[in-house]
């Protein structure tokens, strides 16, 4: 009989549960329900244009402030030692949901938005703040312009979909007011911004899956951070 074959190892994907696992992560405002199904709203009026998009799901919609990618869990313990006292040196603010959009623009699009409207610096501020004390603790901070806003779905680079993606800026553009070009969000729903969550993310063959592991309350009025 002739000797076997050696098989080549398996290569498996990395598994999240495993105790050595790096985790995903990312700091974001939550959104409450009533945004929430702003989303959905919105969703539901333009996916049946079936262009090639991948939908998020409206419940885990969120405002991403950080994005921190995968990260050893002791790491993660920094940020919720550090954190706190960040995020509760700024006051609570109110934003509300605004026009439509796409990223890098509207004739290239990847990324399909909902803007957000509101007191701006005060975002930024904490955006800033918190950029500040994540490169304290070595952690990779993107550069450039922070631009707020509401992911509701990322395009695809090929779809099985009936519109190809060659249409989309098109038919996203039919979608704008001609006059001023801007695509008019739903009513605006005003919320508050009241903490930082961070989340980790699960990555599968389908919607990536969503963790809050802490949340960090901004300063209200009662003084107590909540
Ligand atoms: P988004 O809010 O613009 O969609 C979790 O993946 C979140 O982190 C997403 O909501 C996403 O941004 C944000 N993010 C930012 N940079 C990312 C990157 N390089 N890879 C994956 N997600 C990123």
């Amino acid at each position: 009989m002739s000797p076997r074959k050696p098989r080549p190892p398996k290569v498996r994907p990395p598994d999240p549960d495993r105790v050595d696992a790096q985790w995903r992560l990312f700091l974001a405002a939550p959104l409450p329900p009533d945004v929430r199904a702003v989303v959905r709203g919105i969703i539901n009026e333009l996916a049946p244009k079936d262009w090639p998009v991948r939908w998020v799901d409206p419940e885990t919609a969120h405002l991403t402030l950080h994005f921190l990618g995968d990260t050893p869990p002791e790491r993660a313990e920094l940020l919720r030692l550090a954190l706190p006292a960040v995020v509760a040196r700024h006051a609570a603010f109110t934003l509300r949901t605004g026009d439509l959009g796409a990223f890098p623009s509207v004739k290239r699009p990847r990324v399909l938005w909902l803007g957000l409207y509101g007191p701006a610096h005060r975002l930024a501020a904490l955006h800033e703040a918190v950029g500040e004390a994540l490169r304290d603790l070595d952690f990779p901070v993107e550069e450039g312009p922070f631009h707020p806003h509401i992911t509701l779905g990322r395009v695809r680079n090929q779809g099985t979909e009936r519109v190809p993606l060659r249409a989309m800026p098109e038919e996203l553009r039919a979608l704008a007011d001609p006059a001023t070009g801007v695509m008019t969000g739903p009513p605006a729903v005003t919320f508050p911004v009241r903490e930082v969550v961070l989340v980790r993310s699960y990555l599968g063959s389908g919607a990536p899956r969503y963790e809050t592991v802490a949340r960090f309350p901004l300063l209200t009025q009662s003084g107590q951070g909540r």
